[in-house]
């Protein structure tokens, strides 16, 4: 095996295995002479307990399962690495934000929240982002979301919120979803949870892709220098593709079709040399700056509105490597806020604190010993010496005869580290404080951002969310919360909740004699705990919508090409290999798999046929002329469908003016006038010409737009 200068990967490539001109062995490294028959008294007689083999080969297989997360179970992961642009020196002495010239080897890891490991990849829901960095001065890890705020302020209402939007317990339905009575129950008593609510109904919860979402840490963090002084701050990663999402619609086909759309695709871009990028930005607020803001900076359910302290982009990671064994790297990877290095540390983050207990007791069931830290996928590259010792599965081989300190038959070993050695002070932070159980009024405004979210997004994210709440709304039974929950909207947008309120078939006024409470303790005064109603000072930030992020490129887009025997050679051939000289993923898709035999008698490989390919998997789609193809494709319902689906889904269309035929035949191709000149002046997205040059060019501009969400409510077609 070539050994890689990824410092991790070295590591990783002592505990590779490779059966390549091997025999078969037992555990134990015993050849097998029969894998085929177990040991047996007679042919065809009983199987016999001394048959060690079938035994150990069973016994294994009977443990291969451990716990799955219990939270954020499905995911897929990738290895790569993290550069500086520049000396973070002023505000951070973390080492590996230091020298623009060090690769720090990482490994991410993207899942979804509520689903089983088995989920589908496009379930509305939060997607986790969380990223170790392998440094010099031992792990760190960011472990954040796509979205940059959270549902709870305080950490003890997290069961309770994972109870109520998993399956529900009497009948473990609906999976992978939140449209259901126990979420909406919980969350119409929520009011905390509207600024999370209205990311998780927009089209952040639907990714076109792993690589086109952002990562968010959420809490505010710390930063200290070498001098000791801190900074707040925020952590961003920002997709160099653009944010990207699909329709719900889509997002719900794709389940079906194709379940590991993600994975496949992050896998697939990875194999395929196009290797995903962020940048590393950072929101940083001088200590001193704590309480400039009209929220508080240690609630989780509001962020920094870039309009107030920009994002500062300093770093890049990319992800250049797929693992070699879902198993030994995705599933058993173990992250944890509280893996920090020097010049990193926590705020009082009501939310942050408790998860700095949950993720090591977790690990503890989930692999099963404390020492998980020395699976080679958690192993740090930095050098690991204490005196923690035994526990199951213990590794390490610890052969000095001193397990405590301080010693002196070891003499002293392993020493503290002073700081100016590395060793980790936790920040000096001055804290005077009566014992409390109890939350900062500061934590009482729960719509400001809600509403500031919502007023920041473009006609057609509005009308998503309005969607997306009337179809989960519309999946509670209980009417009561369907009611509690407008109320709710209210407090954020009349509009929206209006809107909502007519698709539920419920007027406003009797929504709004429901109570508007949070939950508090039971001794405390009502009035004093409910929400207070503040005005976001900032009435639209552009940040918050996806509209207007990175639309330049179609590198890695999916494009389909319908063809049937008899296909122009020439349009098809020319408008291929100009995609792909864009970077495109091209695909052939027939009626039938094997080859399609052209116009003038060549054959093309087909690679999915309308069996094997949907066009909810694709991004775009083009039909080349060429007679006999065309007069195919034009009776032909499935290749109808392709058409009438992407339109629907708003993705741009292209036809050789020779293929208008095939166009004219779907639902939309009616409105495409006798003497057209720009198809797209009337079907925005659709071009039709003969020159396939030109074709292209139009083509590729539109395909890097994304989608044409304007046709959703104007040119409705079914399919
Ligand atoms: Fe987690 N979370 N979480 N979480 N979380 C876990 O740890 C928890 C929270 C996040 O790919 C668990 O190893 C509590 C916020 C990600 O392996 C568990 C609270 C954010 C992942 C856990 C939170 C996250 C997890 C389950 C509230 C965004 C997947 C398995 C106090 C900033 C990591 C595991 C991976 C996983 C607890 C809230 C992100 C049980 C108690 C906020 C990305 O420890």
């Amino acid at each position: 095996m070539k050994k890689s200068t990824n410092k991790k990967q070295a590591d990783l490539d002592s505990n590779k295995e490779d059966s390549q001109h091997q025999f078969l062995t037992t555990n134990q490294g015993l050849k097998i002479n029969d894998n085929q028959n177990s040991l047996k008294a007679g042919e065809r007689g009983p199987s016999l307990l001394e048959d060690f083999i079938l035994r150990e080969k069973i016994t294994h297989f009977d443990h291969e399962r451990i716990p799955e997360r219990v939270v954020h179970a499905r995911g897929e992961a990738a290895h790569g690495y993290f550069q500086v642009y520049e000396s973070m020196a002023p505000y951070t002495k973390a080492k590996f934000l230091q020298d623009p010239a060090q690769k720090t080897p990482v490994f991410v890891r993207f899942s979804t929240v509520a689903g089983s490991r088995g989920s589908s990849d496009l379930a509305r829901d939060v997607r986790g982002f969380a990223v170790k960095f392998y440094t010099e001065e031992g792990n760190y890890d960011l472990v954040g979301n796509n979205v940059p705020v959270f549902f709870i302020q305080d950490a003890i209402k997290f069961p309770d919120l994972i109870h109520a939007v998993k399956p529900e317990p009497h009948n473990e339905i609906p999976q992978a979803a939140s449209a259901h009575d126990t979420f909406w129950d919980f969350i119409s008593l929520l009011p905390e949870s509207m600024h999370m609510i209205m990311w998780v109904m927009s089209d952040r919860a639907l990714p076109r892709s792993l690589r086109m979402i952002e990562g968010f840490g959420v809490h505010t963090f710390k930063f200290i220098n070498e001098q000791g002084k801190a900074f707040f701050v925020k952590f961003h990663w920002k997709p160099l593709l653009g944010v990207h999402s699909v329709s719900w619609d889509e997002a719900q086909k794709i389940s079906g079709k194709d379940p590991d759309f993600h994975r496949r695709d992050l896998w697939e871009a990875i194999e395929s040399g196009n290797f995903p990028e962020w940048e590393f930005g950072v929101q940083l607020v001088p200590e001193e700056d704590e309480h400039k803001f009209e929220f508080d900076l240690l609630d989780p359910t509001k962020l920094i509105p870039e309009e107030l302290v920009p994002v500062m982009k300093i770093g890049k990671m990319t992800l250049d490597r797929n693992p070699d064994n879902f198993f030994a790297e995705t599933e058993q990877v173990a992250f944890h806020p509280g893996h920090l290095v020097p010049g990193i540390d926590f705020t009082n983050d009501p939310l942050l604190q408790g998860r700095l207990f949950s993720y090591t007791d977790t690990q503890l069931t989930r692999l099963g010993s404390p020492n998980f830290h020395e699976i080679p996928i958690n192993r740090p590259i930095a050098p690991v010496h204490n005196n923690q010792r035994d526990g199951h599965m213990r590794q390490t081989i610890n052969h000095s005869k001193t397990s405590y300190e301080p010693n002196t038959l070891s003499g002293g070993c392993p020493f503290q580290a002073k700081m100016s050695e590395g060793g980790f002070t936790s920040h000096n932070e001055r804290i005077e404080a009566h014992k409390i159980r109890g939350r900062s009024q500061s934590f009482f405004d729960h719509f400001s951002q809600a509403t500031l979210f919502f007023n920041s997004q473009s006609d057609y994210e509005k009308n998503h969310i309005v969607d997306a709440l009337s179809f989960e709304l519309g999946n509670v039974k209980a009417e009561y919360i369907r009611k509690r929950m407008l109320k709710m909207l209210w407090y954020i947008d009349k509009g929206l909740a209006a809107k909502v309120a007519y698709n539920l078939g419920i007027s406003i006024p009797s929504a709004l004699e429901t109570p508007l409470n949070q939950s508090y303790p039971a001794d405390a005064d009502v009035a004093s705990y409910q929400p207070v109603i503040v005005k976001s000072s900032l009435e639209k930030s552009e940040a918050l919508s996806m509209a207007s992020t990175v639309k330049n490129s179609i590198l890695t887009r999916k494009i389909a090409i319908l063809v049937a025997d008899g296909v122009s050679e020439n349009s098809l051939k020319t408008m291929k290999s100009i995609l792909q000289a864009q970077g495109a993923v091209v695909e052939i898709i027939a009626p039938k798999l094997g080859v399609v035999i052209t116009e003038n008698d060549q054959e093309i490989k087909v690679d999915k046929s309308f069996l094997t390919a949907a066009s909810v998997l694709y991004d775009a789609v083009y039909v080349p002329g060429g007679s006999n193809s065309v007069d195919y494709l034009e009776a032909d319902a499935d290749a109808i469908h392709f058409l009438n689906e992407t339109f629907k889904h708003c993705k741009a269309i292209a036809a050789d003016s020779a293929a208008l035929s095939v166009l004219k035949a779907t639902y939309f191709g009616s409105k495409i006038p006798e003497n057209y000149k720009d198809v797209s002046e009337i079907l925005e997205g659709v071009f039709i010409n003969n020159s396939i040059e030109a074709l292209a060019g139009d083509f590729i501009n539109a395909i890097a737009l994304h989608r044409f969400w304007q046709r959703e409510k104007k040119d409705k077609v079914p399919a």
